[in-house]
């Protein structure tokens, strides 16, 4: 991942003490006003307005993103929590980050990412043109860009530092590192995500190609057998951690359009950017246009997933 041209600087949250930039996102945890120490067991997530293309974090922001995803990403957590229980505090964030900021409890990330694939596409499509198989999963032959898998698979990957590519891992791998009783609980989980997210986008005319969920252990919440508890982290089904496809041109075979960032692609890779992918240089800004299409784009797959209007 490339840093952007001019890194967007975090807010600086009176009663925060800012812990970390993600690539799209900020981390905070809240002062503690007696001790005046960090709290160790609430963070606050900031979800920011950039946005990457082609592994380039772009100078441009797209206005609102952040605040869409996150609306998103609540709304799916309660459509998940029959599933799995989440992080979510509280919504009660300073004005500065409002809709932006989630307050979640601190958790032990489990340490790895945990990918769901009904589709093939991206990298999971690369290691099967070299392996005939994602992540150790043996895979029929004939499939394409796009193509619909038998059975939704696991395909989990190493969490690489900022910057570096994340690896992918077998199962085994994932059990070696984890235990097996936590690998085959998240395993089972991130099925179970993607497919329930893929029941509700179907209705929206929304195909879910895959998704990435985070998952981490919370020991105040003890489980029935007495294990901390296995809890939903994150951000999850939003277009930052997914792919959604518009199901009306779903076609196999080739690269199919992105629900979100399509416009931005087709822009960065025209003529009229005056960019070329391959010289490894940083994107230019994205006109006004772009800009206001792609905001749309995330409002109205907010809107279509949710059947709610985004105020
Ligand atoms: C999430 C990330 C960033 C946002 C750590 N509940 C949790 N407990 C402990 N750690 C995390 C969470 Cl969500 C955690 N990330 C990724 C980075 C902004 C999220 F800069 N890192």
């Amino acid at each position: 991942m490339n840093w952007p041209v001019e890194p967007s600087r975090p807010p600086e949250l009176p009663g925060y003490a800012h812990v970390y930039s993600g690539k799209v996102r900020e981390l905070y945890a809240p002062i503690d006003q007696r001790t005046g120490q960090a709290s160790q067991d609430v963070l606050l997530l900031v979800a920011t307005d950039r946005i990457s293309a082609y592994d380039f974090i772009l100078g441009s922001e797209i206005p609102d993103k952040g605040k869409v995803l996150t609306q998103l990403s609540l709304w799916w957590f309660d459509q998940l929590a029959d599933i799995i229980p989440n992080h979510v505090i509280s919504t009660q964030v300073p004005e500065a980050v409002t809709g932006r900021g989630v307050l979640v409890r601190r958790l032990d990330m489990v340490p790895v990412e945990c990918i769901g694939r009904a589709y093939l596409t991206g990298s999971g499509l690369a290691e099967y043109r070299q392996a005939s198989s994602v992540c150790g999963v043996p895979l029929p032959a004939g499939l394409t860009d796009g193509s619909l898998l038998p059975t939704p698979i696991f395909t989990p990957s190493t969490k690489a530092p900022i910057g570096e590519h994340d690896q992918p891992m077998t199962f085994a791998q994932v059990e070696a590192q984890i235990g097996m009783p936590i690998a085959t609980r998240v395993r089972d989980l991130t099925i179970a995500i993607l497919a329930r997210g893929n029941e509700i986008a179907a209705d929206r005319g929304i195909l879910l190609a895959d998704t990435k969920v985070e998952f981490g252990l919370d020991a105040s919440r003890p489980d029935a057998e007495g294990n901390p508890a296995i809890v939903l982290a994150d951000e999850v089904l939003t277009p930052d951690s997914s792919r959604f496809w518009p199901a009306a041109t779903w076609a196999p075979g080739r690269a199919q359009d992105s629900y979100d960032k399509q416009f931005v692609r087709d822009w960065l890779t025209s003529p009229a950017s005056g960019w070329d992918r391959s010289s490894g240089e940083a994107p230019p800004a994205l006109p006004d246009d772009i800009i206001e299409a792609t905001r749309l784009k995330y409002i109205e797959a907010f809107e279509s997933l949710t059947g709610r209007t985004f105020a």
